[in-house]
């Protein structure tokens, strides 16, 4: 299998990159600014350039899959997230259309969802509706909107991957339910690559963390086996900031965390 992978220089795509090629994967990795040293790919490519539509689109020609990672992953102001994120996202499903990829992964975000509350019992499913919490939990938003219309249009498979929190380890007591390990990350993306015929799956992209509330069916119905758990993490972290109020603490009763405050003007 060969993919491209836009945002190959980010933190998710210096994981990522390397990750899949071990799993025997023929990476190709694009970023706006210079690819890491072990990366073979294109750097300097730059998706809101007038050119990037067709430079995407070459780049594909003998390809299986794109895997499209690059964006802001956070918040910013309009204009400058809107075009780094959702229009980004176009050009990268329109390239697939033109080239003839069929099989597309897209770095969604729990923010698409952000404002949403922990249901009092069980687990919240993977396609909860968009409650977005800031302009980048907008972006995403529109980068799912932008699968599902491309799985439409084009007969293509898109598995948008609402991501957690992707760190090398917790830190935060939400991270005890919301971390996304690196070996994880890299799983999950080499099963939203290889599952078939998905169409167009919206699924978490968390580890098999004993607190998680987000629910993994979805995710796992892809192939998708988690290997991690943030439990590991989680006397320390207690230790250090108290012991978690799953439903009292907006921090960690909403879906976004820190992102979700109403506080914010932009
Ligand atoms: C994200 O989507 C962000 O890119 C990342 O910086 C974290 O804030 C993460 O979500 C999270 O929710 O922990």
């Amino acid at each position: 299998m060969k993919v491209v992978i836009t945002g190959a220089s980010g933190s998710i795509g210096k994981v990522v990159c390397p990750g899949l090629h071990e799993r025997g994967v023929e990476v190709v990795g694009t970023d706006v600014v210079d690819l890491p040293s072990g990366i073979a790919g294109v750097g300097g490519l730059d998706l809101n350039a007038p050119d990037a539509l067709s430079a995407l689109t070459e780049l594909l020609a003998d390809v299986d899959g794109l895997v499209h990672l690059a964006g802001i992953p956070g918040e910013e102001a309009w204009p400058t997230i809107r075009a780094a994120n959702a229009d980004t996202t176009q050009i990268a499903l329109q390239s697939c259309a033109d080239a003839g990829v069929n099989r597309v992964v897209l770095a969604s975000s729990n923010h698409a969802t952000g404002f949403t509350p922990r249901p009092a019992d069980g687990m919240l499913p993977s396609d909860a509706p968009h409650r977005p919490d800031s302009f980048y939990g907008v972006t995403k938003a529109t980068m799912e909107a932008l699968g599902a219309l491309y799985v439409e249009r084009h007969a293509m498979d898109v598995v948008s991957l609402r991501i957690g929190s992707f760190r090398p380890k917790p830190a935060r007591r939400r991270e005890l339910a919301t971390w996304l390990s690196e070996a994880d990350g890299v799983r999950l993306v080499y099963a939203a690559l290889t599952a078939p015929s998905p169409g167009h799956a919206v699924v978490w992209g968390i580890s098999d963390n004993t607190r998680a509330w987000w629910d993994l069916a979805t995710a796992r119905a892809l192939g998708y086996e988690p290997v991690d758990d943030a439990e590991a993490y989680a006397d320390e972290i207690i230790a250090e900031q108290g012991e978690p109020d799953w439903f009292g603490d907006d921090e960690l009763r909403l879906v976004g965390g820190p992102f979700a405050r109403r506080d914010r003007s932009r």
